[in-house]
């Protein structure tokens, strides 16, 4: 089981409250889909993926990255028990949706861009680092149901 410091809790609560979701979580998806294009693969029935721009003024793409948002806060509500919190969601990336999981990282260092830029000099390299624990927490319960 992940044990997390109080320090660790309040730096991850801090994070997310002082993310506005419609706009991290789009800014997200947008440099996740750009910056690895091979993760378009997954969005076709979200209509023109073709340059930047086009996926920049998608919005179902922008749509989808606050859905993600959403997701992650909810590891954050839940953070004795991610693994369980994301039983569900581990099945339906890997049986339905067929995301090979390499790809949660790569939106999780997007996420961690967007979140950088966004608190510049707060996001202090202890912040990061507790920031860094959460999301491989959340990579590792995402991967669990894949076999
Ligand atoms: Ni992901 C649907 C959360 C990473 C491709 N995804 C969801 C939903 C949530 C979610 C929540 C909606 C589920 C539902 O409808 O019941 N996704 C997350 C989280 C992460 C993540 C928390 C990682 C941090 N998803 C990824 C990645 C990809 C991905 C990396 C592909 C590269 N997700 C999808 C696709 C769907 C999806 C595709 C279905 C979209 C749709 O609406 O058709």
């Amino acid at each position: 089981m992940v044990v997390w410091t109080d320090q660790e809790r309040a730096y991850i609560q801090d994070i997310f409250s002082k993310l506005n979701y419609e706009d991290a979580g789009p800014k997200a998806l947008q440099r996740t889909l750009i910056v690895y294009p091979w993760t378009q693969r997954y969005f076709t029935s979200f209509g023109n993926l073709y340059n930047a721009e086009a996926i920049m003024s998608n919005s179902k793409v922008a749509a989808h990255g606050v859905v993600v948002l959403h997701g992650l806060d909810r590891a954050m509500k839940n953070m004795d028990d991610i693994k369980k919190t994301y039983a569900e969601l581990s099945v339906l990336h890997s049986e339905k949706l067929h995301v090979d999981p390499d790809n949660f990282r790569l939106l999780g260092e997007c996420l961690t861009v967007v979140i950088a830029t966004h608190l510049r000099n707060e996001f202090t390299p202890d912040i990061q680092a507790a920031w860094e624990k959460f999301m491989s927490v959340v990579v590792s319960a995402l991967r669990r149901q894949y076999h």
